[in-house]
């Protein structure tokens, strides 16, 4: 054998260096032997050459293997016929179809980067996307290469009872010295990213499914035995979503079973394997004494979302990994929809449409942006992005509603029968839309090939006696670092107009009244030009626009509202998401009012916004769960996104003090509707009861900014009561963020019985570390220090780890951006080291928590310099891995 140079730098890859492969696997045959403290892979591959490609020679990806046995159709290979190095295995066959095997040890239970074969608690299991399966056994591992696996696993009886793949059971039976295996085939062909493979101490819960043909499917969730009573949620969250995707879709299930596994250890939220979807406990167990209503619905959405991507991503999957938002923008924009059609639809779009502007937009405005589909990484793993995910969903949502559903539904069903069984590109995704509504998407690729978020400037015009009202649309995008000078967007804007008794009929410069429709007060126009005008004819008044309804593009809007303007669409407007984003605008510039004012200036609260809310609290008609969201002000990193310059400290003030004057201004109201929507009712999780807990929350967080002695009583008696979580934690919630003294002293009696009551429920205790990472008293770095001493913190566990960590650098404004007096004390030095620590035992969950530093060049000076030191400090660092140096190297670039 000839051992090649290991290559140390981090290499970059390329979109336009894709090639097919020199090899396919028909077929895939596989042993794993499980023992204790090691596992043999046994693997044997049907080979053919791939008559496309010149070169006969073979690389294998292998990662961390042990090879003890190579043979090409039988016959050992000697040790000149290959090169083995750190990551591929090369050889050059001598025919172009051959059986390869090889049998290589690896050490799961020493596997601390959870990808490939890895111990989590009692049981064995898998992570294979996007490149961990080379961490098994020798293989081409890439999406493109697509086999028909048999899996054959065996292990000790007593310790691994459960012995799961992906397909269906074809074997099963004991062996000799207390050991049992299983046999698995999976028939249909997948790339190796969807394998796994299970073995452990596991329970399960079955139940049944009958597809639209009248098939049978076996469903299990298997879950540690004491966790059996949380899988219920679940269970019907994932017959809802196969309904669903027959309805919505036309997609039926392929397997005869389909098995969740649910793992405490776990990087990511779950992962869709194909039969065998492993799960992070925390996106499948819910119960209403332990789960938050956020809990459950994110519970719904992930299973569904996984559910998807049998369709989207397994049956038809990805050429490459640059196609990544072809089945997870695709799946994201397939999961809220159904998400949407169980609750409220609005309700749905204004979640989706906060998290991308609070986290999608900072990404896009950084130093790590890419296009939806990058055309280079050094780390795959670092671009499971919120841009691949929800600005990819994005994107398919403007091409849904370009086409409209019935299109729509005529382009997918077009795209899954064009491309079953194959690993495609977004080109194709498109293709199949084009083709079925003759549109021309050739502008729209944009959105595919260039990063950073467009901004829309609209200003208007009025001509009194033309009765003509002009809309010009201005596009502007800004460099983003891997191109410059954007080309314009093709953006759908949807709009109407308001006037005085209502909204307008909307006539365009070349339309005929009588040849629109009898409702004509909405609108999608298309903006494809750099600027452009509308000119809407026969207006018999000055309207109020109503721009980017349902926020029908991923861009930033600037029209210059008046605080008048505002009010008149959240009274007037039709559109439930453009009154929610009026009621934001106001929030927004109270804030900035508070901004101006600064840290010892005197504020006063423009009356406009209180005398909305008043009248909103008065509107029983309005969707509680709407309202929770009106009354919930702009997320900090909201704020952070519409300044120049970030100030952190700043905002965090004029946050607050905006919150204090509202809680002031709105006493009253806010403690009439506490009172009114906490008479006791039996727990239950629809989209109603969810809405009243959550306005009921929102009050009780207000009332407690500066709570009497009586408002504080209601709350810790709302803690004490509680007979759900979302109530429970919100007391307590409200009790630690509040900065009042007593409240404060409350809230550490709180937290300790919390502790107290709930230490053996591993995702309850996360909440309440994270909680406390999040508590803006002062002192919170030593508080952040001792969570790490705590005896249930698990610096192995991600969820422990963004829990506090994460929950601490993302969601504690004062106390992580608190610069200290040497750059070794403060926030930013306190992440750089957990980093470092962390980067040699879990290198995806290190580079993730990079993210707040990679934002330095957005923040004042003192912040931004101090930020920057800690990013070249990590850059000294010898043993950086490429996922930590490809983040850290971009920031600094
Ligand atoms: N495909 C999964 C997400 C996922 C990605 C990577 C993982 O490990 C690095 C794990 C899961 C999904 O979209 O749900
Ligand atoms: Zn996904």
């Amino acid at each position: 054998m000839n051992i090649a140079e290991p290559t140390s730098a981090v290499q970059t890859v390329y979109l336009n260096d894709y090639q097919q492969p020199a090899y396919w696997i028909d077929k895939t045959e596989l042993e794993v032997d499980i023992y204790s403290g090691e596992t043999f892979v046994r693997s044997r591959l049907t080979m053919r050459k791939n008559s496309s490609i010149e070169g006969a020679q073979l690389d294998l990806h292998g990662e961390g293997l042990e090879l003890l046995e190579i043979a090409i159709d039988g016959e050992p290979l000697s040790e000149e016929r290959y090169v083995q190095g750190p990551s591929v295995l090369s050889l050059t066959p001598e025919t172009e179809k051959f059986v390869l095997e090889t049998k290589v040890r690896i050490e799961p239970e020493q596997n601390t980067s959870l990808e490939g074969l890895y111990r989590s608690r009692t049981m064995y299991c898998t992570q294979c996307e996007a490149e961990g399966f080379r961490k098994i056994t020798y293989y081409l591992d890439r999406p493109d290469v697509m086999s028909d696996f048999t899996t054959r696993v065996s292990a000790d009886k007593s310790r691994c009872p459960v012995l799961l793949s992906n397909g269906n059971l074809v074997e099963a039976g004991s062996l000799d010295n207390g050991r049992h295996f299983a046999t698995w085939h999976d028939p249909h062909k997948k790339p190796a990213y969807l394998f796994a493979l299970v073995a452990g101490d596991l329970a399960k819960v079955e139940d049944s499914f009958t597809t639209c043909s009248g098939k049978q499917v076996a469903l299990e969730i298997f879950v540690e035995e004491k966790d059996l009573g949380k899988c219920d949620h679940a269970m019907q969250s994932l017959k809802k979503s196969m309904q669903w995707d027959e309805q919505t879709y036309g997609r039926e299930y392929d397997l005869d079973i389909f098995m969740i596994v649910a793992v405490d250890d776990f990087n990511m939220g779950a992962m869709e394997n194909k039969g065998l979807n492993i799960f992070n406990t925390s996106c499948v167990l819910a119960s209403p004494t332990t789960t938050t209503d956020a809990g459950f619905q994110r519970v719904e959405g992930v299973v569904a979302h996984e559910y998807f991507h049998n369709w989207s991503g397994n049956r038809v999957t990805c050429r490459d990994w640059f196609q990544l938002s072809l089945k997870e923008g695709f799946t994201v924009y397939r999961d809220s929809e159904f998400s949407a059609d169980m609750g409220s639809r609005t309700v749905k779009r204004v979640e989706d449409v906060s998290l991308l502007r609070t986290h999608q937009f900072a990404e896009d405005a950084g130093p790590m942006a890419h296009p939806i589909r990058p055309s280079s990484y050094m780390e795959i793993s670092n671009f499971y992005t919120l841009t691949i995910y929800e600005k990819g969903a994005e994107v398919v949502r403007m091409i849904a509603n370009l086409l409209g559903p019935e299109l729509f539904r005529k382009g997918t069903d077009l795209y899954f029968e064009r491309h079953d069984g194959q690993a495609v590109t977004t080109e194709d995704f498109v293709r199949a839309m084009a083709d079925v509504s003759g549109r021309d998407f050739s502008q729209f690729d944009n959105w595919y090939n260039q990063a950073g978020t467009p901004e829309l400037t609209i200003v208007d015009a009025y001509d009194e006696n033309a009765r003509e009202y002009t809309l010009t649309v201005s596009q502007y995008t800004p460099a983003t670092p891997e191109c410059a000078v954007k080309k314009p967007f093709h953006i759908p804007l949807r709009m109407g107009l308001i006037g005085e008794a209502g909204e307008l009929a909307l006539t365009l410069a070349d339309e005929i009244a009588e040849d629109l429709p009898e409702d004509n007060t909405d609108r999608v126009l298309e903006v494809t030009q750099t600027t452009q005008s509308f000119v809407f004819h026969n207006v018999p008044e000055k309207p109020v626009p109503s721009l980017l309804r349902n926020f029908s593009a991923p861009v930033k809007l600037k029209y210059d509202y008046s605080r008048d303007d505002l009010c008149a669409i959240v009274m007037r407007d039709s559109n439930g998401f453009t009154r929610y984003e009026a009621v934001q605008s106001l929030c927004m510039a109270a804030i900035n009012d508070a901004m101006a004012a600064g840290e010892g200036g005197r504020f006063v609260l423009d009356e406009r916004l209180p005398r909305v809310y008043r009248s909103l609290f008065a509107q029983a008609e309005l969707d509680q769960a709407m309202f929770a969201y009106m009354l919930t002000l702009p997320a900090e990193g909201y704020i952070a996104e519409q300044q120049s310059e970030i100030d952190p400290q700043a905002i965090y003030q004029a946050r607050s003090k905006v919150k204090s004057a509202l809680a002031q201004a709105l006493a009253g109201e806010l403690e009439q509707t506490y009172r009114a929507l906490s008479v006791d009712v039996e727990y239950s999780a629809d989209a109603e009861s969810i809405a009243r807990r959550s306005l009921k929350n929102v009050c009780l967080s207000y009332l407690m900014d500066q709570p009497s002695d009586a408002t504080l009583e209601l709350c810790k008696t709302q803690f004490e009561t509680a007979t759900n979580m979302t109530d429970e934690i919100a007391a307590l919630t409200a009790m630690v963020m509040s900065e009042n003294a007593k409240a404060q002293a409350a809230a550490a009696v709180a937290l300790s019985d919390f502790y107290v009551k709930w230490r053996d429920e591993a995702l309850v205790v996360n909440q309440w570390f994270a909680l406390q990472a999040r508590n803006p008293a002062a002192g919170g770095l030593k508080r952040v220090n001792d969570l790490l001493q705590h005896e249930a913190y698990d610096s192995s566990n991600p969820n422990k780890i963004r829990a506090v960590i994460g929950g601490f650098c993302g969601g504690n404004t004062p106390n992580f951006h608190s610069l200290g007096e040497t750059p070794e004390q403060g926030g930013y030095a306190f992440l750089a080291q957990q980093i470092q620590q962390l980067d040699a035992k879990n290198p995806q969950i290190a580079a993730r928590l990079l993210t707040p530093l990679t934002r330095w060049r957005r923040y004042a000076p003192a912040y931004s310099q101090a930020m920057r030191s800690q990013l070249e400090a990590l850059l000294e660092m010898p043993s950086l891995s490429p996922d930590c140096y490809e983040v850290v190297s971009k920031s600094l670039a």
